[in-house]
């Protein structure tokens, strides 16, 4: 076997806001990548447009840094729990890792997660205590919980000697022992030239794994991935080799690999480099690319399941055509499958309908994010409560469970812990750090966790902060009534007025104010009882020849709230719907008209509502 000795491929993982993309640009700003009067801001590699606003990472990408001759190919990845696949998408690329910690928080259950998929792949990881600039940091008992993560995770002894750095990656400074004067992050460096192995090359025709994809409108599909074996070069001949094993044949155009934000175009690349390819119009992630003379697949990525499903179909409102510029079923579903390229733990399935489509995710910010980034594109649709996905082995009902994280103040305790329970949810560790602040820890089926985000932050007042971790499939749990409230519903289409919002608002919370467009069947709030009850906010206090507006006048409404879209979805029951355009998200009954929903609803319910 041989070795480049004069690269190393690095993944940065952890849970969420745990500083990853901070210490890229730590590692980018001390390398020189950009000109002195450059700039490049914070989260450089946090480009697309919901991961600015979100202040999330949501894709995986590739850097590169040149350090004392050695090339570091950086892969930064995302912590949330929903995109899982992602890391799991590029670890492979790797051979090394920078596991980051948060010197007070200390390891998450992502944490978890994702130091066993680099174990798993034998990759050698590198501890990053981070923050430890923050005021109560708790390096060294955070220290020893990593430790015991380890301990628990490791399957031979050698993976238990790894090296610790600390690290400010807001600061720019590292060191190998605390109480030392960091002055920059060269420590980082060196650790990572010394305990990350170089890549292992083979020799022989060209053997390539596609990891990701880009799109240029000037040089079309743009093809990355790690080789494996041999060089490639500009017009080389290659092959597409597919999940199925078919075989396509195309030419090479333009070879790239990565320094800072750039793509540097080369003549050729060697086996152990990180590369983007142009010339392969179809490709998908997971294919392999091979010379023509040895066209052999790589073992293909394997991304763990989905766990939540939701319809999303063409807009039946009253109002569909009117916002959205693509939005006939032809449309999205063509857009749906293109998305199924890139988005490797993404499914999605033709229904009995053709209007409507099953999409899977990972969880329901990862089908969030899909259906802001469609909307945004121009698309309308429309799409119901997630789900959670349930199977049926040997006979036995399995439904998927979580650890769910929150980290509040001690008053919220008791009613998160009732709120939990009625949603089969299990208290397995809670700890108090003294100071009013408690992180409890639930085992939680999924189906428990959809809806649950809203009423969460509603309860804490919003100090508080929820994570959870996909754990497994575990036997049916039985079914959870819903707890939510009814909702007010729009009686008749018209203009929102503030005389009838103000009467919606004697029932309960608005979600509209005065001016917005109604349609029946449209939900305008949430209702103080559990039944939903028919309103029309668009009613005037008296039908005179005046303006109306002059009757208002006096009025004073409590300002609408405002569902993200987000919340939309975690708000809808199963016979609602989130009506998405670019412009507007209504929520929605399914049977818009009130008399059909009286005729749908049971005789026993029925006579409530009378
Ligand atoms: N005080 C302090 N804050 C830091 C440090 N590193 C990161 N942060 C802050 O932590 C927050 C999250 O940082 P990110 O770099 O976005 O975290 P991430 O791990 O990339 O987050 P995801 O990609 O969404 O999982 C930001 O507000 C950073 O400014 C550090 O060393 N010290
Ligand atoms: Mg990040």
């Amino acid at each position: 076997m041989n070795y480049r000795i004069d690269i190393r491929n690095i993944a940065i993982i952890a849970h969420i806001d745990h500083g990853k993309t901070t210490l890229v640009d730590a590692m980018l700003k001390q390398s020189r990548v950009f000109r002195d009067n450059q700039k490049v801001g914070e989260l450089i590699m946090d480009q697309g447009v919901l991961e600015r606003e979100k202040g999330i990472t949501i894709m995986a990408k590739n850097t590169a840094v040149v350090y004392r001759g050695v090339k570091i190919n950086i892969i930064d990845t995302p912590g949330h729990a929903d995109f899982s696949g992602e890391v799991e998408r590029v670890i492979s690329m790797a051979d090394g890792c920078l596991l980051l910690v948060d010197s007070i928080e200390g390891p998450m259950p992502q944490t978890k997660f994702v130091l066993r998929k680099a174990l798993e792949r034998g990759l050698k990881p590198i501890v990053v205590i981070n923050k430890i600039d923050r005021k109560n940091s708790r390096i060294a008992e955070v220290l020893r919980f990593t430790e015991n993560l380890f301990l628990e995770l490791s399957s031979s002894a050698d993976q238990l000697d790894f090296p610790v750095l600390y690290v400010s990656a807001t600061e720019g400074i590292a060191v190998t022992e605390l109480g030392v004067k960091g002055k920059d992050i060269t420590p980082l460096f060196e650790c990572i030239l010394e305990k990350v192995p170089p890549p292992q090359i083979e020799t022989g025709p060209f053997q390539m794994m596609v990891s990701n994809l880009d799109y240029d409108s000037h040089k079309g599909k743009i093809t990355i991935g790690r080789i494996w074996r041999g060089k490639v070069a500009t017009h080389d001949p290659v092959v597409r080799i597919r999940a199925d094993r078919s075989i396509t044949h195309y030419e090479i155009g333009e070879v790239f690999t990565y320094l800072g934000l750039k793509r540097l175009e080369v003549a050729e690349a060697e086996a152990g480099d990180i590369v983007a390819v142009t010339g392969l119009e179809e490709v998908s992630i997971g294919d392999t690319i091979a010379s023509p003379e040895r066209p052999e697949a790589l073992p293909r990525i394997e991304v763990g399941e989905p766990t939540v499903e939701m319809t999303i179909g063409v807009n039946t409102s009253p109002f569909t055509g009117r916002e959205g510029y693509f939005g006939t079923a032809r449309q999205l579903r063509e857009r749906l499958y293109k998305e199924l390229e890139t988005n490797l733990s993404l499914r999605v399935q033709d229904t009995d309908s053709t209007d409507t489509f099953l999409l899977k995710g990972r969880g329901e910010l990862h089908l969030a994010i899909l259906i802001e980034t469609l909307r945004r594109e121009g698309y309308e649709f429309e799409v119901s409560r997630p789900e959670a996905i349930t199977k049926l082995v040997d006979g036995k009902l399995l439904e998927p469970v979580e650890t769910l994280t929150i980290d509040t103040k001690d008053e919220y305790m008791g009613v998160l812990t009732e709120m939990l329970s009625k949603r089969q949810a299990q208290l397995t560790d809670m700890r108090n750090d003294g100071h009013d602040n408690i992180r409890l820890e639930f085992h939680i089926p999924t189906k428990g966790l959809i809806g649950f985000r809203n009423a969460f932050l509603t309860a804490t007042r919003g100090e508080g902060i929820m994570n959870t971790t996909f754990l497994g499939y575990e036997a049916w749990h039985g079914a959870i009534t819903s707890t939510r409230n009814g909702t007010l519903v729009a009686s008749g289409q018209g203009v929102a007025v503030t005389y009838g919002l103000n009467n919606a608002q004697g029932r309960g919370l608005t979600f509209i104010g005065p001016g917005t467009l109604v349609y029946e069947g449209m939900i305008v709030g949430m209702n103080s009882r559990p039944q939903d009850i028919a309103i029309n906010v668009c009613k005037e206090k008296k039908k005179t020849n005046m303006r109306s507006s002059t009757s208002d006048i006096g009025i004073k409404l409590t300002p609408p709230l405002q569902l993200s879209l987000e919340q939309a979805i975690d708000f809808i029951s199963r016979d609602e719907l989130v009506e998405v355009t670019p412009k507007n998200i209504r929520l929605r009954k399914k049977l818009l008209a009130q008399s059909q929903r009286l005729r749908d609803i049971a005789p026993a319910q029925r006579s409530i509502k009378q």
